[in-house]
């Protein structure tokens, strides 16, 4: 296997300053004429050779100057020619077929319109050029097409031409901001738009447009809502305005992931588009929000100063998802935002940082860059600069990105550059903290409190995990904001933060006559695993006290984490088990009467920890054991605190269906209730669950009840489940739903339910939703991934093996779930290694799943 190591960088020999394309659309067969002006680069080291890189085309005719040449030649799948001069023209002709692209990268069909996707490499798939960020290029489009099939033409920047010949008609766009091939985009085919302008600070007027399927366009309402948010956001918050006339917004039903920020011409996955209170779920529309935010963040963090190298790619994902994780939280709750961020970093990223393919968040080597859009890269990537900006403040951290925009705008940027920019603007020293760019693994941190004389001493210790080659550590500094309450009056005199830069140190404070209680790590300020040496007593108190709302969610958490660990470990009598369950009752408790909390934080303070978080405490985990005890503690929640519950639910219900927070609340406690009540007395909660499902009027009530029915072994649970199919027949968004709540569910055949809905007639490989909403929400499904018949591995790895060839980049995302067989009892393990070792020996798998597999058997 070809290993791209970051060390061997080199500045491109050739620059393309204008590319001119010109596509003859068609779904069976489109053909591409572009015609590159390339320069030598006199960075270069003066290579007479062009590499232009080319995946899986042929080309047609080339031509140099004008005249067809036969100086070039294939290099594998890349085309060579030997140029003299310092500047000349390149012509080149390929033909696509898109019907047949099933990879959905470069240029495809899907639901009878054309799109393309070309983040990372899929520029390559459409025409043969230096297809490196560090190639910034004049685009020019030209496109034509029957205009029945493809009535709508789009490209990057502003249309500039348009015309029509019969039946046929042709646009030409042009983007004035020079860009990489990545974000190269083009739609053609039969949209309608929901038309809305905003106005930038500057007072220049651009006009929006979100393209969606004819029918769709109701659903486009809160998506528009979002954009004009995110662009008066950014402006607000770090001074960045929009800098085209035009903003277009595509929705497609098959993608590869989220969305993808082109510039001028972002293309979405239909579901972070559409949504209406009938179809969607309010963590739909959060979601919706949250990467309409990061596509448009994308265009100044990202766009406008984009990466070098693909080693840099936490660059632009890393900011951009603290971007959108800033802009959700100011048009939210900040606290509840926050502790849904963690969720997601303890339950995806962790995991992956502990594991086989533990990588910086700026990898040092790749076999194919696809694999490294993960959670590393983007959420702990995010955390990090964070950081920095915890350190800096928010001001001075603006002075920071301020000059980072300015110093790199209309450049290919490295990570070091950001770093150094943060450095100046912000006046902070970050040369230690560069390690968080290149070491790998969660900090563990060992916090203990010592008092003495009226002093507080807060004795911190860290170590780097080893992770795959990096078997030695280095301490990282760790800022971690802490606070000391009194016990008596439950308030603390100030927050501090310290930083931990060495192995271990102390910090004391004085004025403390009795012992404190110590809240560490408030608001989540170090993306580090804590241990803290306290008492369960503490917890309750900062559980019921804490002034932070992060601090006070975890201070619950902690108590329930410590808790279920030491009982599956075995540790506990029957009788201890009875009292630390108490304890985690009464702090449930605490949380529902607290009249202080809203619903939203209520609801965050009634979730469980996840059984891949519990997974993570222990070096070798059972899931079996997890999941029974994990469930016999909701169980015992459910039937203990049955009448708080039923309260909480008749509560809720009275609430009437709005946007806002109190009734996003409501709703949101509404189905953790149910969850409680369905673990403790199902028959019961059943009826409850089926009245919930009956009497919704919106997605998130209908929803949440039947994932609640889902798991249940009762007569409403088929009911439920055809009523919802016939209910929403044809909406493939909310297929997707019926698909994952079966797959994701508590229900002890979800295995065969699983089997029987890979051969339902709604089901197909092809359409990566589909795909992930049954076997990524069945993979994610602990008690029946983990089935110990180790069918559930079976099943992901037949799955592996068979979307390979239709489509590479998303059958390797469901290699990791499988190669954390080494942190798993044996005999899972085995079972789990076995399947990972018959993947490997089947010939001819893509580079994506090959490079995904030998490292987790490596
Ligand atoms: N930049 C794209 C991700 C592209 C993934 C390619 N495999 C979306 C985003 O992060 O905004
Ligand atoms: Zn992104």
């Amino acid at each position: 296997p070809t290993v791209i190591r970051r060390e061997d960088y080199r500045p491109p020999e050739w620059l393309v300053p204008e590319t001119a394309l010109d596509f003859s659309l068609g779904a069976g067969e489109t053909t591409v004429r572009s015609m590159l002006k390339v320069a030598r680069n006199p960075d270069g080291s003066g290579d007479k050779t062009i590499r232009l890189n080319g995946d899986g085309i042929e080309a047609r005719s080339v031509s140099v100057d004008g005249k067809p040449g036969n100086g070039w030649r294939m290099d594998g799948p890349d085309l060579l020619i030997d140029l003299d001069g310092d500047e000349h023209e390149i012509a080149i002709e390929t033909v696509l077929k898109p019907a047949q692209n099933s990879q959905l990268m470069g240029l495809y069909a899907s639901n009878g319109m054309l799109c393309t996707q070309c983040e990372a490499q899929g520029f390559r798939r459409i025409t043969f050029f230096p297809d490196r960020p560090d190639v910034l290029s004049s685009f020019t489009v030209r496109m034509e097409g029957p205009k029945d099939a493809f009535p709508v033409l789009l490209s990057n920047g502003n249309c500039v031409k348009e015309g029509e010949d019969g039946g046929t008609h042709w646009a030409e766009w042009h983007d004035p901001w020079p860009k990489p091939s990545y974000l190269f985009a083009l739609v053609a085919g039969e949209l309608v738009s929901n038309h809305d302008t905003f106005t930038t600070m500057s007072g220049r007027k651009v006009d929006l447009n979100i393209w969606v399927r004819p029918g769709d366009e109701d659903r486009t309402g809160h998506a528009m809502e979002s954009l004009k948010a995110s662009m008066k956001w950014d402006e607000e918050t770090f001074g960045r305005e929009y800098d085209l006339d035009l903003f277009n917004i595509v929705a497609v039903s098959d993608f590869n992931m989220g969305a993808m920020e082109n510039k001028g011409l972002n293309i979405f996955n239909t579901r972070y588009v559409l949504a209406d209170p009938e179809t969607a779920t309010d963590a739909d529309y959060d979601a919706i929000e949250g990467v309409i935010g990061h596509e448009y963040f994308h265009n100044w963090s990202g766009n406008r100063v984009t990466c070098r190298d693909w080693f840099q790619l936490s660059l632009k994902e890393g900011f951009t998802v603290l971007r959108d994780q800033l802009f959700s939280a100011d048009m939210g709750s900040e606290a509840v935002k926050r502790i849904e961020d963690v969720r997601i970093l303890r339950s995806a990223q962790y995991p992956e940082d502990s594991g086989p393919l533990a990588h910086p968040i700026r990898p040092d080597s790749y076999e194919e860059i696809s694999n490294f859009y993960t959670a590393t890269v983007y959420n702990k990537g995010a955390e990090v600069i964070r950081m920095m900006r915890t350190m800096a403040g928010p001001e001075r951290f603006r002075e920071g990105t301020d000059l980072y925009f300015e110093r790199h705008d209309g450049e290919a940027a490295t990570c070091e550059d950001f770093v150094k920019a943060i450095e100046d603007g912000a006046g902070l020293d970050l040369g230690q903290f560069r390690l968080w760019y290149s070491q790998a693994g969660t900090p563990q941190v060992k916090a203990k409190l010592l008092h003495e004389n009226g002093f507080a001493t807060v004795r911190l210790e860290q170590t780097v995990p080893v992770t795959p080659g990096q078997p030695e550590k280095q301490p990282m500094p760790i800022p971690l904001k802490l606070a000391l309450f009194e016990r008596e009056t439950g308030k603390h005199k100030g927050e501090a933060l310290v930083v931990l830069d060495k192995e271990s140190a102390d910090f004391s404070f004085k004025g403390h006559e009795r012992r404190p209680v110590l809240s560490i790590n408030r608001g989540f300020s170090a993306p580090v695993a804590v241990e803290i040496d306290t008492t369960s007593e503490d917890l309750v108190f900062l559980a019921a006290k804490d002034d932070d709302a992060f601090a006070r969610y975890e201070a619950m958490q902690s108590l329930v984490v410590r808790h279920l660990i030491s009982a599956i470990g075995g540790g506990l009598g029957e009788r201890e088990r009875d009292l630390e369950r108490d304890a985690v009752s009464q702090a449930i408790e605490s949380a529902l009467f607290d009249e202080d909390l809203d619903d939203l934080m209520r609801g965050e303070l009634m979730i469980l920890p996840a059984e891949a978080y519990l997974a993570e405490q222990m070096l070798v985990a059972d899931p079996g054991a997890i999941h029974a005890e994990r469930e016999g503690l909701r169980a015992w929640l459910g039937e203990e605190l049955q009448e708080d519950f039923e309260d909480l639910h008749d509560r809720v219900s009275e609430v009437p269906y709005g946007r806002d927070a109190a009734s996003r609340g409501a709703r949101k406690l509404k189905t953790q209730a149910l969850l409680y009540l369905a673990a403790g007395a199902p028959e019961e909660a059943a009826e409850r669950a089926a009245r919930q499902y009956a009497l919704a009027d919106n997605m998130t009530d209908r929803q949440g009840a039947l994932m609640v029915l889902c798991g249940l072994d009762v007569p409403e649970r088929d009911k439920a489940l055809a009523d919802f199919r016939k209910r929403y027949e044809g909406n493939a968004l909310v297929l997707d739903k019926w698909f994952a709540l079966q797959a994701g569910s508590l229900h002890p055949d979800v295995l065969e339910h699983v089997r029987e809905l890979a051969g339902h007639p709604d089901f197909t490989l092809g359409n990566p939703n589909r795909v992930r909403s049954l076997y990524m929400a069945f993979a994610m499904n602990p008690a029946a991934f983990h089935a110990e018949s180790g069918e559930g591995y079976r099943m992901i790895a037949d799955l592996i093996l068979k979307l390979d060839p239709i489509n590479s980049q998303t059958a390797a995302r469901f290699v990791p779930p499988l190669g954390r067989w080494r942190r798993i009892e044996p005999v899972r393990s085995d079972l789990m290694r076995g399947e990972l070792e018959r993947i490997a020996a089947t010939p001819h798998l893509s580079r994506d799943v090959r490079e995904q597999v030998t490292k987790s058997l490596g």
